[in-house]
């Protein structure tokens, strides 16, 4: 990812747990640094394609002089929040210097440096034919629901398919579930391979395929060909068991590179899925 950095911008502001700090305030100094793909605006030679420092210099210096907090923590997560309504930004790191800080010694800075990532929508398919289907794919959900950096935002109707491909094995009950993601791809993976690892640990019966697969679908729009982690998943616009439930949780869904998912799904073949409105997976508070 490319970066845009923005460093020892000063602003007199109130930050502080003293009083005289909000009376008489001081001087704090912000480093910004972005990553943006900057291809799509290089490429076009167009200012509204990546971030206009000027302007979020404007904004950054317009919440260091504005309200006051009394912890550097807070006005560097406000920092944060305000690099991240920039679209173009995929992460932020920011640090807050209080070098005037009421330390009794002397010392040349402190600091307070975060680093927060743009929540990215996820779309993560669930698959089970073995043992009991249904709670296997509910405690996959509860898990998912239970990550860190993973917010569950909707759960798809439960499908009854057929299987696809490999050895002769019984039908599959099938969902998805769309997440937003404060983390990358590659924990979201690692977290799903945990998730499939605990399940696996439950099996009863030491036979055939899985008693459960959870694969990533899709992470934002993001396109890679790497084999530990495709995306979007290079087999999802063949499969009525991603598409259809997908569709039914978001009827104007798109694969990122493939088109929408309404489309995908109607021109597949009969893969014999059936809806299984009996059987119903839990959102998680
Ligand atoms: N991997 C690469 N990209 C991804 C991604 N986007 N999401 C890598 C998840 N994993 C991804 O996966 C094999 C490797 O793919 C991993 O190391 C991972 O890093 P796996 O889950 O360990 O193995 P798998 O799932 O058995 O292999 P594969 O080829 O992914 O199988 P599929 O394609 O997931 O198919 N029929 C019905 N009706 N319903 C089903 O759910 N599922 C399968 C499994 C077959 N037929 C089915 C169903
Ligand atoms: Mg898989």
């Amino acid at each position: 990812m490319d970066r845009i950095e923005l460093r020892g911008l000063r602003v007199h502001g109130r930050h502080g747990v003293l009083p005289f700090e909000r009376r008489d305030g001081q001087n704090f100094l912000i480093d910004a640094l972005l990553s943006v793909d900057t291809r799509p605006a290089a490429a076009t030679d167009d200012l509204t394609l990546t971030v206009d420092y000027g302007a979020l210099a404007e904004r950054l210096a317009e919440i260091v002089a504005g309200e006051p907090v009394q912890l550097i923590e807070t006005l560097a997560q406000r920092l944060a929040q305000a690099c991240l309504d920039e679209a173009a930004v995929r992460r932020v790191q920011i640090t807050v210097h209080k070098p005037d800080a009421p330390i009794a010694r002397p010392f040349t800075d402190v600091a307070v440096t975060i680093t927060r990532d743009r929540p990215v929508p996820v779309v993560l398919a669930l698959g089970s034919n073995l043992g009991d289907r249904q709670q296997q794919l509910q405690r996959a959900v509860d898990e998912l629901a239970a990550t860190p950096g993973l917010r569950v935002t909707a759960v798809s109707p439960v499908y009854e398919t057929d299987p696809v491909g490999g050895p002769e094995q019984p039908d599959y009950l099938n969902a998805v579930v769309l997440a937003v993601a404060s983390r990358p791809a590659a924990e979201v993976l690692d977290r799903a391979h945990a998730i499939e690892a605990a399940a696996r640990r439950t099996r009863t019966v030491r036979w055939g395929p899985r008693t459960l697969d959870v694969d990533i679908i899709a992470y934002g729009d993001e396109l890679s060909a790497d084999p530990v982690l495709t995306l979007p998943h290079p087999r999802a616009q063949d499969r009525a068991f991603v598409l259809a439930p997908w569709r039914d949780l978001d009827p104007e869904a798109e694969l990122p590179g493939r088109g929408p998912v309404a489309d995908l799904l109607a021109q597949l073949p009969d893969q014999g899925v059936r809806r299984r409105d009996d059987v119903t997976l839990r959102q998680p508070a």
